[in-house]
């Protein structure tokens, strides 16, 4: 059911009476059959639709957007990027009720910004399911021979249910990479040569890890929907058409560039910048950008937006004739990459090749662009080179407010944070109305994160002072500082977020809430993020000398641990602990031990102790029993080739066990065993 239905009425804005329109738009959001891979799976849709119908209005308009939820989970609509009363922005339990099944909920609110935004749900995982359309606000007296625009929407697609996605990540960070082949073994290290093993060396002294771009191995890259799009040219006569660029994946970056000579941005996340050329632009989750492309009477050009893991890209053709293709973007080599080239943003794979004025360009008027315009950037991965079209500057003489927020993860269990504490245990941010907040973005962590604001839009402060570009979402990349600055001129609560879905999720969020209008209730953020629970991750080694079971249940801060090994003859040795993970390289622990060796009596023991992760990411275990004895022992893995690893352990009781791995899928690997007290033996291991 798809209704839009124009209205003209008398509207109050700002004292002035104006004509505005009431903007009506209907949608079902319910299931739909999919197949964008050969296997036929149920998506979600607004619609009928994957993406949305796009929803229009002007400035000055009401727009009133009635959804009706027809699944058998309660859905949401937030309005990325749009400027609304807080009851409106559809953040379930925050700003608004979530759609119960079944039930209806009526958006209306007024337009007051221009520009390229996108509407998506904040349920669960449902963007990753197809949950998200373009919401376009237009000049209210738009020029009748404006140019032609085209919404370029792009997203990602796995077929594999999202919530069993993010299961798999808690079971293995690498789940993915093993399927996309980006395991970063040491072959691949030995391969790159000194550099890469000097990067490797300092990466794992430091205890960081190696980089990491994308936590998972998606399906299909598509542009509206599809990964083979066309955009028709109206006018065989026109030079250029304006694209809109829309980044409405769930956790994806994607590298754009179009094969008729560099894109003009003219605007990034619906904010109007001083023009510039770029060959090649990098698009962080959830950011839009306007873009002039040239177009050719005789040519269909590539669009190409390609995901910057190089797992694969979208292509989408513009014009009808012949094809030109865009260039394949090499994947960027992680293996190259110190720490100084990410925070910097700098791709050890593309050289900048600046190219000058090579390519003619429609002449403009307009001296500003002119300016802005002779130099073609050859690969934009950062904010430095926009300039917003007026200055941004703050109110003087206002009380400032500083933030300071650590992007923080644990890659290893796949949990994300902010200074250390997920959603539920540091909620709130407060703020006052009337302040200029500065909130101090450092990423320590080895991904990037795309950050969102709701409600407001912020300065990026860069090179051009007053002049820096107001966004949105923000891109902060590993090891990387950003600075955000913006004018709390807003009432309630808002979220601020990672707009990967899966660092949200998993933790990566606050609410700024105004404390004078605060309604935010503390019992709510664990409703808010309903992946903050227990995943189980468990390893089962069925050897020739010995069983060994592996068993763990955690939360982002506590753990319940089973391991348990025998030979089913005369020894086993049972342990079961609870750990309290402090940091990422820090847990207490604590719980029962049963052991028994050959014709000895079976013994229990009381224990306790830490875990603490040493250089060259060596975990190590310091425990005592309640004997009082006292043992630490070492562990460690090594992954050789992409399917050949190798795990040691070895303790001052002398015991040890070593285990060469040779994966045949993600999950099943054949084995082979050293272990003091079992001996030798080969077996299969099953990752669940
Ligand atoms: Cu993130």
């Amino acid at each position: 059911m798809l209704a839009r239905v124009l209205f003209t009425f008398l509207m109050f804005s700002h004292s002035f009476l104006v004509y505005g329109e009431m903007v009506l738009y209907e949608f079902d959001i319910d299931t739909k059959l999919v197949n964008f891979t050969g296997t036929t799976v149920e998506a979600l849709a607004i619609g009928d639709q994957i993406p949305a119908p796009t929803i229009e209005a002007r400035v000055g308009d009401v727009l009133r957007a009635t959804f009706h939820n027809r699944l058998d989970v309660s859905a949401s609509v937030h309005w990325h990027g749009v400027l609304l009363p807080d009851d409106q922005d559809g953040v379930p339990f925050l700003n608004t009720q979530p759609i119960a099944p079944g039930q209806s909920f009526t958006f209306e609110f007024p337009i007051i910004q221009t520009g390229t935004y996108w509407y998506h749900s904040h349920s669960d995982l449902q963007v990753q399911r197809g949950i998200y359309g373009a919401i376009i606000l237009r000049e209210k007296d738009q020029p009748p021979n404006s140019i032609q625009d085209e919404i370029v929407l792009f997203s990602d697609w796995t077929d594999e249910d999202p919530g069993s996605v993010l299961s798999n990540l808690k079971k293995d960070k690498d789940y993915y990479a093993y399927k996309k082949n980006s395991v970063q073994s040491w072959d691949k290290v030995l391969a790159n040569g000194g550099r890469a093993i000097r990067n490797r060396f300092s990466q794992s002294f430091t205890r960081m890890g190696p980089m990491d771009l994308a936590d998972i191995a998606y399906d299909r890259f598509l542009a509206n929907g599809k990964s083979e799009n066309k955009l028709i040219v109206n006018d065989i006569n026109a030079e250029q058409i304006l694209l809109r660029l829309i980044n409405g994946s769930t956790s994806s970056y994607f590298d754009v560039e179009y094969a008729g000579g560099p894109m003009t941005i003219i605007a990034a996340d619906g904010q109007d910048v001083e023009p510039i050329r770029v060959k090649r632009l990098r698009m962080s989750t959830a950011e839009t950008y306007d873009v002039l492309v040239r177009v050719s009477a005789e040519a269909s050009v590539e669009l190409r937006a390609t995901s910057f893991d190089g797992s694969g890209f979208s292509s989408t053709f513009v014009g009808a004739g012949d094809r030109v293709y865009a260039p394949d973007v090499p994947a960027p080599n992680l293996f190259l990459m110190e720490a100084h080239d990410m925070a910097m943003g700098i791709d050890m794979m593309t050289t900048p090749e600046h190219q000058g004025a090579a390519e003619a360009m429609p002449k403009s008027d307009d001296k500003g662009m002119e300016a802005a315009m002779v130099e073609v950037i050859a690969h934009m991965t950062d904010y430095q080179h926009l300039v917003a079209t007026a200055s941004t500057v703050l109110p003087i003489q206002r009380d400032w407010r500083q933030i300071d927020l650590t992007l923080s993860g644990n890659m290893e269990r796949y949990v994300w944070s902010f200074n250390g504490a997920t959603l539920r245990e540091d909620d709130q941010i407060l703020i006052r109305k009337g302040e200029n907040v500065r909130i101090i973005l450092y990423n320590s962590t080895m991904m990037h994160h795309p950050l969102h604001l709701h409600g407001h839009f912020f300065r990026v402060v860069n090179q051009h002072g007053d002049r820096s570009p107001l966004k949105h979402t923000v891109n902060v990349p590993p090891m990387g500082t950003v600075v955000i600055e913006f004018d709390a001129n807003e009432e309630k609560d808002w979220l601020f977020h990672c707009h990967n879905q899966y660092h949200m999720k998993t933790g990566m969020t606050r609410v700024i809430s105004y404390e004078e209008t605060s309604t935010y209730d503390a019992d709510t953020a664990r409703v808010i993020q309903p992946y903050l629970r227990w995943f189980n991750r468990s390893k089962l080694d069925v050897q020739s000398n010995f069983l060994d079971l592996d068993y763990s249940l955690s939360d982002e801060r506590h753990g319940f641990q089973l391991e348990a090994d025998s030979n089913f003859h005369d020894s086993y040795e049972i342990e079961a602990t609870y750990t309290y993970y402090f940091s990422r390289f820090f847990s207490t622990f604590a719980g029962v031990e049963r052991r028994k060796h050959e014709e000895q009596a079976s013994t229990s023991y009381a224990i306790a102790g830490f875990n603490y992760t040493l250089p060259l990411l060596i975990d190590s275990e310091w425990r005592v029993d309640d004997e009082g004895e006292f043992r630490v022992e070492l562990e460690s893995e090594l992954q050789f080739t992409r399917r050949l690893g190798f795990d040691w352990r070895w303790n001052t009781d002398k015991e040890y066990r070593y285990r060469l791995k040779y994966n045949i899928s993600k999950r099943w690997a054949f084995t082979l065993n050293s272990d003091s007290e079992y001996g030798d033996g080969v077996g299969m291991q099953y990752l669940f």
